[in-house]
């Protein structure tokens, strides 16, 4: 049985007035609105930004505007469906494609936003975090998280870019984002990625945990495609060959809102994935890939990206026949289990999270 709602046309126009004027505002009219049945309104627009077109507007960037007056030299991917201003591409999830020229320097910044970088091209780059140089390469992943001090400089020859992914827009959102600038890090001896090299040792610690919230920052693509071969290779049957990237010290995600995976298909493989609440990005490490939902399809060639809403059933279907395809994925996964509404939808009837 549905009741139709009073609407603000119903009511006096001078009612309206006297509650406008004392900041109140009655529910009825927009409730629905807010709470619409079954299904969330989502703004995030299924979204494909190709790197083909990227690439030589951030080239240009990199001609127009120095370094010193860009700070980052970022073109951000911004899904229209939540206006372009806003720079994001979910509601929790903010990606920028980014340029360093060779010799350049991003100064050490800190931020409350997390951040992650995940390289697209280019050799001879490196992120400074808290003191510890990772260097980047193709396909790396290299964690900036919140409040920890970061700088980008680049000794090689050729441009290096990579993609930034941030939980910007829900640290906005939240009215906790906000930037302290530093000066140039010294840098240590050491690295996570070596430290925590072989699975199934961690380094002891004998005064308990290394005391650090993120032991790990850099993920070398070479070991997470590694694992993805021997997966595929050691369990011919099974579908999801995925890795998720996490903390090597407590076996939880690697940061603490947006979560982040590789994922492997195999040659010609379809991957249909359930609808699950959170948003999706979808980018290309090597090989092709099409992304589709149940109105929409992209075909990605690497470093192509794309972003698909939550409660969205997706199908990806690798391009080659031949060839494995490699993606990376950022999810809002850990936020949403945290908030306590992660749902998956097996088939189309909604179980409130709690019921799971
Ligand atoms: O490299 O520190 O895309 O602070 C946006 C904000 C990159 C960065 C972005 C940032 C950075």
């Amino acid at each position: 049985m549905s009741h139709e709602l009073g609407t603000l046309e119903d009511l006096p126009a001078d009612y309206v007035a006297a509650l406008r004027a004392r900041n109140l505002v009655p529910l009825w009219p927009s409730l629905r609105g807010v709470l619409p049945p079954k299904v969330p309104t989502r703004h995030t627009q299924p979204t494909h930004w190709a790197y083909a077109d990227i690439k030589p507007l951030l080239l240009k960037a990199g001609e127009l505007t120095p370094i010193e007056k860009a700070e980052r030299r970022v073109l951000v991917l911004a899904n229209p469906g939540h206006t372009l201003e806003k720079m994001q591409a979910s509601s929790a999830m903010y990606l920028g494609m980014q340029l360093l020229l060779p010799g350049e320097w991003a100064p050490s910044h800190r931020h409350t936003p997390n951040a992650v970088r995940m390289v697209v091209e280019g050799e001879g780059a490196w992120t400074t975090v808290e003191g510890e140089k990772c260097p980047m390469s193709r396909g790396d992943l290299i964690l900036t998280p919140t409040g920890l001090w970061h700088e980008h400089g680049h000794d090689g020859t050729e441009p290096v870019v990579w993609l930034d992914v941030l939980d910007l827009p829900l640290a906005y959102y939240l009215e906790v984002s906000y930037h302290l600038n530093g000066s140039r890090q010294e840098t240590k001896v050491g690295q996570g990625d070596r430290a925590y090299a072989r699975s199934g040792v961690v380094p002891t610690q004998v005064f308990g945990r290394s005391g650090r919230r993120y032991p790990m920052l850099r993920y070398p693509w070479a070991n997470a495609k590694a694992a993805l071969q021997s997966m595929a290779d050691d369990q011919p049957d099974l579908d999801c060959v995925q890795v998720t990237y996490v903390n090597p010290e407590t076996g939880e995600d690697a940061e603490n809102i947006l979560g982040f995976y590789a994922l492997m298909l195999r040659p010609g493989q379809t991957l249909t994935l359930s609808a699950r609440s959170p948003a999706a990005v979808y980018h290309v490490i090597e090989g092709t890939a099409r992304v589709a939902t149940e109105s929409q399809g992209f075909d990605l060639v690497p470093a192509d990206t794309c972003c698909i809403p939550g409660y969205t059933q997706t199908t990806l279907k690798n391009g080659s026949a031949s060839e494995p395809a490699f993606l990376f994925i950022a999810d809002e996964s850990p936020l949403h289990r945290k908030l306590g509404v992660y749902e998956v939808r097996e088939d189309a009837q909604p179980a409130m999270p709690t019921q799971l």
